[in-house]
Protein backbone atom coordinates (compact mmCIF):
# COMPACT_ATOMS: atom_id res chain seq x y z
CA UNK A 1 0.00 0.00 0.00
CA UNK A 2 1.42 3.52 -0.98
CA UNK A 3 1.86 5.26 2.08
CA UNK A 4 0.98 9.67 1.78
CA UNK A 5 2.98 9.82 5.74
CA UNK A 6 6.52 10.18 5.53
CA UNK A 7 7.24 7.92 8.31
CA UNK A 8 9.88 4.97 8.78
CA UNK A 9 7.37 1.82 9.27
CA UNK A 10 9.68 1.53 13.19
CA UNK A 11 8.67 4.56 14.01
CA UNK A 12 5.19 4.52 13.45
CA UNK A 13 2.60 4.60 16.26
CA UNK A 14 0.40 1.58 16.59
CA UNK A 15 -1.77 3.12 19.11
CA UNK A 16 -3.40 6.63 17.67
CA UNK A 17 -5.45 9.13 19.90
CA UNK A 18 -7.65 12.02 18.72
CA UNK A 19 -4.47 14.66 18.82
CA UNK A 20 -1.58 11.76 17.71
CA UNK A 21 -3.39 11.01 13.99
CA UNK A 22 -2.13 12.74 10.94
CA UNK A 23 -4.60 15.73 10.16
CA UNK A 24 -5.65 13.77 6.76
CA UNK A 25 -6.66 11.03 9.38
CA UNK A 26 -8.53 12.90 12.06
CA UNK A 27 -11.76 13.10 10.03
CA UNK A 28 -12.01 9.05 11.10
CA UNK A 29 -11.43 9.27 14.60
CA UNK A 30 -15.90 9.63 14.87
CA UNK A 31 -15.76 6.24 13.28
CA UNK A 32 -13.55 4.03 15.39
CA UNK A 33 -16.16 2.18 17.08
CA UNK A 34 -17.82 1.62 13.52
CA UNK A 35 -14.20 0.39 12.55
CA UNK A 36 -13.46 -1.76 15.92
CA UNK A 37 -16.23 -2.37 18.41
CA UNK A 38 -13.81 -3.10 20.69
CA UNK A 39 -11.60 -0.34 19.78
CA UNK A 40 -11.29 0.76 23.42
CA UNK A 41 -9.66 -2.53 24.17
CA UNK A 42 -6.22 -1.40 22.36
CA UNK A 43 -6.62 -1.88 18.89
CA UNK A 44 -3.63 -0.96 16.90
CA UNK A 45 -3.78 0.74 13.38
CA UNK A 46 -1.24 2.54 11.89
CA UNK A 47 -2.10 6.50 9.89
CA UNK A 48 -3.00 4.54 7.01
CA UNK A 49 -5.02 1.81 8.56
CA UNK A 50 -7.42 4.39 9.79
CA UNK A 51 -8.72 5.12 6.01
CA UNK A 52 -8.42 1.56 4.51
CA UNK A 53 -9.84 -0.82 6.82
CA UNK A 54 -12.86 -2.56 6.57
CA UNK A 55 -15.75 -1.78 9.11
CA UNK A 56 -16.22 -4.43 11.67
CA UNK A 57 -20.15 -4.20 10.62
CA UNK A 58 -18.85 -4.84 6.60
CA UNK A 59 -16.42 -7.36 7.52
CA UNK A 60 -18.54 -9.11 9.31
CA UNK A 61 -21.31 -9.17 6.36
CA UNK A 62 -19.09 -10.25 4.28
CA UNK A 63 -17.69 -13.37 6.06
CA UNK A 64 -21.05 -14.50 6.86
CA UNK A 65 -22.17 -13.99 3.43
CA UNK A 66 -18.82 -16.51 2.49
CA UNK A 67 -20.28 -18.93 4.98
CA UNK A 68 -23.45 -18.58 3.83
CA UNK A 69 -22.60 -19.54 0.17
CA UNK A 70 -19.70 -21.65 1.04
CA UNK A 71 -21.05 -23.85 4.34
CA UNK A 72 -18.40 -26.10 3.93
CA UNK A 73 -15.37 -23.97 3.73
CA UNK A 74 -12.54 -24.20 5.98
CA UNK A 75 -9.30 -22.07 5.26
CA UNK A 76 -9.44 -18.43 3.98
CA UNK A 77 -6.77 -16.68 2.34
CA UNK A 78 -7.02 -12.32 3.57
CA UNK A 79 -4.57 -11.02 1.24
CA UNK A 80 -3.50 -7.37 2.15
CA UNK A 81 -5.10 -8.05 5.74
CA UNK A 82 -4.23 -4.55 6.82
CA UNK A 83 -5.29 -3.71 10.71
CA UNK A 84 -7.17 -7.36 10.60
CA UNK A 85 -10.67 -5.98 10.22
CA UNK A 86 -11.72 -8.97 7.88
CA UNK A 87 -9.00 -11.39 9.25
CA UNK A 88 -10.98 -10.89 12.69
CA UNK A 89 -14.63 -12.12 11.19
CA UNK A 90 -12.85 -14.63 8.92
CA UNK A 91 -11.24 -16.20 12.18
CA UNK A 92 -15.05 -16.12 13.78
CA UNK A 93 -16.43 -18.15 11.01
CA UNK A 94 -14.44 -20.16 9.90
CA UNK A 95 -11.43 -23.10 10.82
CA UNK A 96 -8.94 -21.37 10.12
CA UNK A 97 -7.79 -17.70 8.35
CA UNK A 98 -4.21 -16.82 6.78
CA UNK A 99 -3.17 -12.77 6.34
CA UNK A 100 -0.85 -11.76 4.08
CA UNK A 101 0.41 -8.27 4.03
CA UNK A 102 3.27 -6.54 2.86
CA UNK A 103 4.02 -4.00 5.50
CA UNK A 104 5.21 -5.81 8.81
CA UNK A 105 3.03 -2.89 10.90
CA UNK A 106 0.35 -4.10 9.45
CA UNK A 107 0.94 -7.57 9.99
CA UNK A 108 1.85 -6.92 13.57
CA UNK A 109 -1.70 -5.00 13.82
CA UNK A 110 -3.33 -7.84 12.60
CA UNK A 111 -2.15 -10.35 15.08
CA UNK A 112 -2.99 -8.27 17.79
CA UNK A 113 -6.39 -7.00 16.95
CA UNK A 114 -6.95 -11.00 15.90
CA UNK A 115 -5.66 -11.57 19.93
CA UNK A 116 -7.95 -8.84 21.40
CA UNK A 117 -11.07 -10.31 19.58
CA UNK A 118 -9.91 -13.82 20.81
CA UNK A 119 -9.21 -15.07 17.22
CA UNK A 120 -6.68 -17.10 17.72
CA UNK A 121 -6.67 -19.85 14.63
CA UNK A 122 -5.21 -17.04 12.40
CA UNK A 123 -2.00 -17.62 10.87
CA UNK A 124 0.13 -14.55 9.35
CA UNK A 125 2.67 -14.17 6.65
CA UNK A 126 4.55 -10.62 5.76
CA UNK A 127 5.06 -10.74 2.09
CA UNK A 128 4.79 -9.09 -1.04
CA UNK A 129 1.63 -11.18 -3.03
CA UNK A 130 3.25 -10.51 -6.74
CA UNK A 131 6.18 -12.47 -5.25
CA UNK A 132 3.97 -14.87 -2.75
CA UNK A 133 1.90 -15.72 -5.72
CA UNK A 134 4.89 -17.37 -7.80
CA UNK A 135 5.41 -20.25 -5.02
CA UNK A 136 3.35 -22.14 -2.30
CA UNK A 137 6.27 -22.84 -0.03
CA UNK A 138 4.41 -20.27 2.44
CA UNK A 139 1.47 -22.01 2.71
CA UNK A 140 1.21 -24.69 5.53
CA UNK A 141 0.90 -27.74 4.25
CA UNK A 142 -2.27 -29.42 5.34
CA UNK A 143 -3.93 -26.57 3.42
CA UNK A 144 -2.71 -26.96 -0.29
CA UNK A 145 -3.34 -27.63 -2.87
CA UNK A 146 -6.05 -24.83 -2.13
CA UNK A 147 -7.90 -22.35 -0.01
CA UNK A 148 -11.72 -22.74 0.50
CA UNK A 149 -11.30 -19.04 -0.31
CA UNK A 150 -9.50 -15.71 -0.95
CA UNK A 151 -10.08 -12.35 0.13
CA UNK A 152 -8.52 -9.38 -0.83
CA UNK A 153 -8.53 -5.80 0.15
CA UNK A 154 -6.02 -4.27 -2.18
CA UNK A 155 -5.06 -0.69 -2.08
CA UNK A 156 -6.96 1.69 -3.56
CA UNK A 157 -4.52 4.62 -3.86
CA UNK A 158 -5.76 6.38 -0.42
CA UNK A 159 -8.19 8.60 0.35
CA UNK A 160 -7.60 10.49 -3.19
CA UNK A 161 -8.86 7.41 -4.97
CA UNK A 162 -12.36 9.99 -4.82
CA UNK A 163 -10.98 11.80 -7.19
CA UNK A 164 -11.41 9.84 -10.11
CA UNK A 165 -15.19 9.84 -11.35
CA UNK A 166 -14.67 6.34 -12.49
CA UNK A 167 -12.43 4.26 -10.99
CA UNK A 168 -10.15 2.48 -13.19
CA UNK A 169 -9.59 -1.35 -12.17
CA UNK A 170 -6.90 -2.02 -14.82
CA UNK A 171 -4.63 1.22 -13.81
CA UNK A 172 -4.98 -0.06 -9.88
CA UNK A 173 -1.57 -0.29 -8.14
CA UNK A 174 0.02 -2.39 -7.08
CA UNK A 175 -2.49 -5.23 -8.35
CA UNK A 176 -4.11 -4.25 -11.62
CA UNK A 177 -7.73 -6.69 -11.66
CA UNK A 178 -6.67 -8.97 -14.07
CA UNK A 179 -3.61 -9.87 -12.84
CA UNK A 180 -4.75 -9.98 -8.98
CA UNK A 181 -7.53 -11.76 -10.51
CA UNK A 182 -5.09 -14.51 -11.77
CA UNK A 183 -2.86 -15.14 -9.72
CA UNK A 184 -5.45 -15.28 -6.81
CA UNK A 185 -7.47 -17.86 -8.88
CA UNK A 186 -4.17 -20.41 -8.87
CA UNK A 187 -4.75 -20.65 -5.22
CA UNK A 188 -9.02 -21.20 -4.99
CA UNK A 189 -12.27 -21.37 -7.08
CA UNK A 190 -13.61 -19.00 -5.22
CA UNK A 191 -12.50 -15.13 -4.42
CA UNK A 192 -13.62 -11.69 -3.33
CA UNK A 193 -12.42 -8.13 -3.59
CA UNK A 194 -13.07 -5.59 -2.12
CA UNK A 195 -13.35 -2.67 -4.08
CA UNK A 196 -14.42 1.44 -4.69
CA UNK A 197 -17.93 1.85 -5.48
CA UNK A 198 -17.17 4.02 -8.81
CA UNK A 199 -16.13 1.69 -11.00
CA UNK A 200 -16.80 0.52 -14.08
CA UNK A 201 -18.54 -3.34 -13.72
CA UNK A 202 -17.73 -3.84 -17.53
CA UNK A 203 -14.23 -4.47 -16.44
CA UNK A 204 -15.04 -7.28 -13.67
CA UNK A 205 -17.50 -8.49 -16.40
CA UNK A 206 -14.46 -8.47 -18.85
CA UNK A 207 -12.41 -10.59 -15.92
CA UNK A 208 -14.76 -12.75 -15.38
CA UNK A 209 -14.87 -13.90 -18.82
CA UNK A 210 -11.01 -14.03 -19.62
CA UNK A 211 -10.85 -16.34 -16.53
CA UNK A 212 -13.84 -18.49 -16.42
CA UNK A 213 -15.10 -18.26 -20.26
CA UNK A 214 -17.62 -15.96 -22.19
CA UNK A 215 -20.96 -17.05 -20.15
CA UNK A 216 -19.45 -16.80 -16.78
CA UNK A 217 -20.85 -14.07 -14.43
CA UNK A 218 -19.22 -12.61 -11.24
CA UNK A 219 -21.63 -11.62 -8.33
CA UNK A 220 -21.08 -7.32 -7.38
CA UNK A 221 -22.68 -6.71 -3.68
CA UNK A 222 -23.21 -3.15 -3.26
CA UNK A 223 -21.61 -2.58 0.25
CA UNK A 224 -23.41 0.13 3.04
CA UNK A 225 -22.89 1.45 5.69
CA UNK A 226 -25.36 3.57 7.34
CA UNK A 227 -27.26 4.32 4.03
CA UNK A 228 -23.83 5.21 3.04
CA UNK A 229 -22.06 3.01 0.13
CA UNK A 230 -18.66 2.48 0.71
CA UNK A 231 -17.59 -0.54 -1.46
CA UNK A 232 -18.22 -3.33 -3.42
CA UNK A 233 -17.64 -6.62 -3.15
CA UNK A 234 -16.92 -8.68 -6.28
CA UNK A 235 -17.35 -12.27 -5.63
CA UNK A 236 -15.87 -14.51 -8.09
CA UNK A 237 -16.51 -18.47 -8.59
CA UNK A 238 -19.41 -20.69 -9.74
CA UNK A 239 -21.04 -21.15 -6.26
CA UNK A 240 -21.36 -17.09 -5.74
CA UNK A 241 -23.88 -16.83 -8.95
CA UNK A 242 -26.34 -19.30 -7.69
CA UNK A 243 -29.57 -17.30 -6.61
CA UNK A 244 -29.72 -16.20 -2.83
P1 LIG B 1 -13.73 6.41 2.10
O1 LIG B 1 -14.43 6.34 0.80
O2 LIG B 1 -12.37 7.03 2.10
O3 LIG B 1 -14.56 7.12 3.23
O4 LIG B 1 -13.62 4.97 2.70
P2 LIG B 1 -16.01 7.72 3.17
O5 LIG B 1 -16.30 8.10 4.58
O6 LIG B 1 -16.96 6.81 2.48
O7 LIG B 1 -15.73 8.98 2.29
P3 LIG B 1 -16.54 10.25 2.09
O8 LIG B 1 -15.45 11.27 2.07
O9 LIG B 1 -17.20 10.06 0.76
O10 LIG B 1 -17.49 10.39 3.24
C1 LIG B 1 -14.74 4.12 2.91
C2 LIG B 1 -14.24 2.76 3.19
O11 LIG B 1 -13.59 2.30 2.02
C3 LIG B 1 -13.19 2.66 4.28
O12 LIG B 1 -13.76 2.48 5.55
C4 LIG B 1 -12.41 1.45 3.87
O13 LIG B 1 -13.08 0.28 4.29
C5 LIG B 1 -12.47 1.51 2.37
N1 LIG B 1 -11.26 2.09 1.81
C6 LIG B 1 -10.97 3.38 1.68
N2 LIG B 1 -9.75 3.50 1.11
C7 LIG B 1 -9.11 4.72 0.79
C8 LIG B 1 -9.29 2.25 0.85
C9 LIG B 1 -8.11 1.73 0.24
O14 LIG B 1 -7.20 2.42 -0.20
N3 LIG B 1 -8.04 0.39 0.15
C10 LIG B 1 -9.02 -0.41 0.61
N4 LIG B 1 -8.89 -1.70 0.48
N5 LIG B 1 -10.14 0.05 1.21
C11 LIG B 1 -10.27 1.36 1.30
Amino acid sequence: MSSDFDVAEEDELLMHNYTTLPSDCKKYWRKRYDLFSRFDDGVWLTAELWYSVTPEITAQFTARLVKMLLPNAKNILDICCGGGGNTIQFGQEFELVGGIDVRPNNVKCSEHNCSLYGVENAWFVCGDWNELSKSTDWIPSHILPKFDFVFCSPPWGGPKYKAQDVFDLAAMEPFNILGLCESISRFTDHFGLFLPRRLDLTQISEVTKQLYGKTAKTRVVYLYEYNHLIGLLAIFGESFTVDI
